[in-house]
Parts: C-alpha cells; structure tokens; sequence
C-alpha cells in the first residue's frame, strides 16, 4: 500500500499530556544578564496571571552571607560567581514547593552582605513557581526542575546603565565601586556562566521588559500549560480514556 501522509493518527498520551506531572507546580526559570529586566519580566507575567497561585523565588536570596574575613575584604569578593550562592538549599527550596509543603526563604541583605538571622519570607503551596536570577540555568540540577526556561536578553550597555543606577540609589553604592565592581566581576562572569547558559533557554527576549509582545505570548503558553494541569487533577484519566476511544 502507498505510505499514509500522515502519521498514525491517535495521539500518545506523551504528546498530549505535560511532561510534569498534574499535580505539581509549573516552574519556569527565568535568567539574564544583571540589570537585564529579569524582575520587570517576572512581575509582568506574574501580573497577567492574576488567576493562579504564584511564588517568586530569587536566585539572590540564596546568596551566603560573608564570613567576617570575607567582609574585611569585600571589594575582592565575587558575588556573580556560581559559589556565591547556597544551590543546595536553592534546591531543597523548589523541591520542597513542588511537593506541596511550604518553604521559609532566607533574607538577604545587599548593604551588609548577610542573611537575616530572624527573619524569612514563608512562602506556600502554588500553582507556578517562578526562579529568577542571573546564574539560575548554570547548575543543570537546577535546570532540570524548570518546565519552562526563558532568557532575557540585552544589550550590555543598558544593563551597565541601570545597574549604576539601581545600585547607586538603592544599595547604597558609589559610582567608582559600581564600576570597578562591573569590570573585575560583573562582566567576566557573565562571559563565563551566564551567556553560555543561553543555549538552555526554551524562549529568548529582546529588550527585557520592553517587549510587551513577547511577555504576552509567554503569559498565553503559561495559560494552555496550566490548562492541561487543571483538566489533568479534575480528570486524571481525560487523556488515556480520549485515546482508548480512537482506538
Ligand atoms: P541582579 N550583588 C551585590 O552587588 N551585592 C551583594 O551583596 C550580592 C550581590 C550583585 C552581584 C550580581 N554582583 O551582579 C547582582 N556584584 O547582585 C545580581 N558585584 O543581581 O540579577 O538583580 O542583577
Ligand atoms: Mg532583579
């Protein structure tokens, strides 16, 4: 007989059904350059999904606080390194939330370089977890938790531009040490981990928080995953029994 044009045609449940499983959260790791519009990024989609239960878990709050030695010598110290961060515990937190219970976040402060010793932010179960931060693709364990990966991308120039700013009026900065900090660290890194972890994004976008399109089309995809989870918890069974009734 003459081959079929089409393939077969009752469809798998693999290529129906979401890779996660129903009843967990989406994660969706979103990472970039510093000062890129990751957070502007995060608040549009998390705005646009009003409707659904939403944690946003930063990267920086699992930044180590310097030992004593390390603050003597601050300016020395490389805070956009992978080591810079406590991904064990990044880890244990995501773990935690997507089986449900509830997680204590640690707060870390950008004037003194520490955790708070008593304070954390609770946060509870959710429908989606989103993961920001600059260095959230480059350990693949981590990676391998997200069901969506979305790289910001732009231009270094606006970035450096907002990060004098941000940091100058917010983290009580001055402009030299902005700078300096930028060129030995700031800079090598995201040549080093943050760029090649590009390859991993699923989506890329331009011009960070500007691109509203972008945003738009990502918060519709968000839409249709959480969709199928839904239908998935109310009728575990919807898909499996649609392909035994083609069959
Ligand atoms: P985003 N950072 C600080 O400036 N101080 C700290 O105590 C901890 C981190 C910076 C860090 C990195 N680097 O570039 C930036 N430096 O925070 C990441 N130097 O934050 O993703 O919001 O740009
Ligand atoms: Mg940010």
């Amino acid at each position: 007989s003459s081959p079929s044009p089409f393939r077969s045609g009752v469809p798998s449940f693999s290529q129906i059904s979401d890779p996660a499983a129903p009843n967990q959260p989406f994660v969706i790791g979103v990472t970039g350059g510093t000062a890129s519009g990751k957070t502007t990024v995060c608040d549009m989609i998390i705005q646009q999904l009003h409707d659904h239960r939403i944690v946003l878990v930063n990267q920086d709050s699992f930044y180590r606080g310097l030992t004593s030695e390390e603050l003597e010598r601050v300016q020395e110290y490389n805070f956009d390194h992978p080591d810079a961060f406590d991904t064990e515990q990044l880890l244990h937190c995501i773990d935690t939330l997507k089986s449900g219970q509830p997680y204590q976040i640690p707060i870390y402060d950008f004037k003194t370089h520490q955790r708070k010793s008593d304070a954390f932010r609770q946060v509870n179960a959710c429908d989606v977890i989103i993961l920001e931060g600059i260095l959230v693709f480059h350990d693949s364990r981590v990676r391998d938790l997200m069901n969506m990966k979305i790289f910001v991308d732009t231009d270094a120039d606006v970035r450096l531009a907002r990060r004098i700013r941000r940091d100058t009026v917010e983290r009580g900065r001055d402009v030299d040490s902005v700078l300096e900090q930028y060129a030995n660290f700031v800079k090598p890194a995201f040549d080093d981990f943050v760029l090649p972890s590009k390859k991993y994004a699923d989506v890329i976008i331009p011009r960070g928080g500007d691109n509203h399109v972008a945003v738009d089309l990502i918060v519709q995809h968000i839409h249709t995953k959480l969709g199928q989870h839904d239908l998935c918890k109310i009728y575990p069974n919807l898909f499996v029994i649609q392909s035994t009734f083609q069959i």
